[in-house]
């Protein structure tokens, strides 16, 4: 043992940046003791490194799973260097002190949610115990000893070792790191067994921490405090959806920003063809499918170009220069002069020129590129006192049927049109009304406490345009004659579609027959509230 010896322990399943790490605490002095695969891979950087086996005088053993798991380790971690008698007792049996430990855990969560998954024995040897052991020892004792369990650490544990100056509130907060990695490291395990005990069933079992992503400037309004947490750190890496989106440009993103640049990649995410949606205020104002996605975007500013401005612009395609340039130049209908003004563009991917054009059109503007959400996620939402949990609305028209329950059969555009105005609607908060033609929306109607309100902002927004367009509506009418359906007729409406399931729904076909409308059914309800 290296009495006096400034130790550092390392021990890693994760070896990126393990040489900078290695090579900076060697410069500064430090005897390195590590793992067998960490100590190959140091002296293979070239590190002069003491193998764990040297101080335990123990070979590792039970393939691997008792490495660390030794007093002469954990010894050096957890002795309190103000308290003599831990001192005496080390000096007795021989065992040196560690100053520094840095470890990351076996991948678990990345193996067992691998493609093709592994076998339940594989998942149980991927459970480490040693880390975790010395990860916790550490934090515990972290007034003297510093635990990093995150490469990004490693130039801050350097440049604190380099400055020679103590200050417990970085330890403090490298010890809560460690305790959270740990924390969502068992959670992981502990999902996981859960799954292999109840499968899918639902209620699932609800463990999983929030890891702190950042703070935000403010919530919904400025005298709010706000801050963004992301699903378990471990699974970050792989996972999709707004919460790992690579900001490239332009301001922070606000607490609105977050939560409308989600509703707008959820929505353009499930369009096949190349559609661009906008969204203001978590409502797609604007949604167009086109093969050239130029008209696309157009399309979709026209749609209702006041709600477009400041708005969200997502896309479901890459965004190159002539794609950018558009955004940048395109001037707002309203008037045929001012450049439209966006908060955030998000997209899967942009090409470098793409990316260019859209820096230079304003300081501010986020761009963001996202990876599509994975399917089958639980979606939580906060009450008073405790919190709601349901299975993700997965349902596209691919899915469903659309049930013609009047005399007219829908032509195969009103079809489309249909199945289109459906998606929108999907994404419209309750209750929502869409109206679309030519799978470009014309009108939408969202969040009225009634239906009928729904329907008349969505028919006055598509104007004269309505003549053979489709409507969507995210659940039934409970009214037909007098009320929303008759109304939607009269306004030239070709097809409709909504779930049905009224005990009025004979009204609603006989409205629809009178006045020669195609009447869908598709016994899927979408509301969202
Ligand atoms: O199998 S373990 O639970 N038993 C141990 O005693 C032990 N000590 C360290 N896993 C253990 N480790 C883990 O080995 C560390 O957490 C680290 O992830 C990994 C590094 O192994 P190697 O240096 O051999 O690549």
């Amino acid at each position: 043992p290296a009495f006096g010896n400034k130790q550092a322990l390392i021990s890693l399943s994760d070896k990126k940046d393990l040489t900078l790490l290695g090579n900076g605490l060697q410069e500064l002095g430090y005897t390195i003791v590590s793992t067998g695969g960490t100590a190959s891979a140091l002296e293979n950087a070239g590190v002069s490194v003491t193998k764990v086996e040297q101080l335990t005088c123990f070979p590792e053993m039970l393939d691997g799973r008792v490495k660390t798991l030794h007093p002469n380790i954990h010894g050096g971690i957890l002795a309190r260097r103000d308290q003599k008698h831990h001192t005496e007792a080390l000096n007795k049996h021989g065992i040196g002190t560690f100053d520094v430990v840095v470890v990351n855990l076996y991948p678990f969560y990345d193996k067992v949610t691998s493609i093709g998954g592994i076998s339940f024995d594989d998942g149980i040897e991927n459970i480490d115990i040693g880390g975790p052991a010395m990860i916790r020892a550490a934090a515990k004792n972290h007034k003297d000893v510093l635990v990093v369990v995150d490469s990004q650490d490693y130039p801050a544990l350097l440049e604190f070792l380099k400055g020679g100056l103590d200050d417990q509130q970085f330890r403090r907060k490298l010890a809560w790191k460690a305790f959270e990695h740990v924390a969502s490291y068992d959670s992981a395990v502990s999902e996981w067994l859960w799954k292999q005990t109840a499968g899918d069933k639902f209620p699932p079992n609800l463990t999983v921490p929030l890891s702190l992503k950042s703070s935000l400037r403010y919530g919904e309004n400025p005298h709010q405090k706000a801050a963004f947490y992301a699903d378990k750190s471990l699974s970050e890496v792989n996972a999709g959806g707004i919460a790992t989106a690579v900001q490239h440009h332009g301001k922070e993103m606000s607490y609105n920003n977050y939560l409308d640049a989600d509703a707008a990649w959820n929505c353009v995410s499930e369009f096949r063809n190349p559609t661009c949606v906008i969204v203001k205020h978590t409502n797609p104002c604007g949604v167009a499918s086109r093969d050239d996605i130029l008209e696309a975007y157009r399309l979709s500013v026209k749609a209702d170009p006041v709600s477009a401005f400041g708005g969200i612009v997502a896309f479901n395609i890459e965004v190159d220069e002539t794609l950018a340039k558009e955004i940048r130049e395109f001037r707002s209908p309203t008037d045929g002069e001012t450049r439209m003004f966006y908060e955030i563009i998000v997209a899967p991917k942009y090409t470098e020129k793409g990316l260019e054009v859209l820096r230079g059109k304003s300081k501010t503007l986020r761009i963001l590129e996202a990876k599509k959400n994975e399917k089958g996620k639980l979606s939580l939402r906060q009450v008073g006192g405790g919190w709601l949990a349901q299975d993700s609305d997965d349902l596209t028209p691919e899915d469903i049927q659309f049930n013609v329950v009047s005399e007219k059969k829908p032509q195969e555009s009103e079809l489309c049109d249909a199945e289109f105005a459906w998606l929108c609607a999907k994404h419209v908060k309750s209750n929502a009304i869409v109206i679309a033609k030519d799978k470009c929306m014309l009108g939408m109607g969202s969040g009225q406490p009634n239906r009928r309100e729904s329907l008349r902002i969505a028919l006055r927004k598509a104007g004269d345009d309505v003549k053979g367009a489709a409507l969507a509506s995210d659940a039934f009418f409970p009214f037909a004659w007098k009320d929303a359906v008759e109304e939607a007729c009269e306004s030239g409406i070709g097809v409709i579609a909504e779930p049905g399931g009224s005990i009025r729904d004979g009204d609603a076909v006989d409205c629809c027959n009178k006045y020669g409308v195609s009447l869908l059914f598709t016994n899927v309800r979408h509301f969202k509230h």
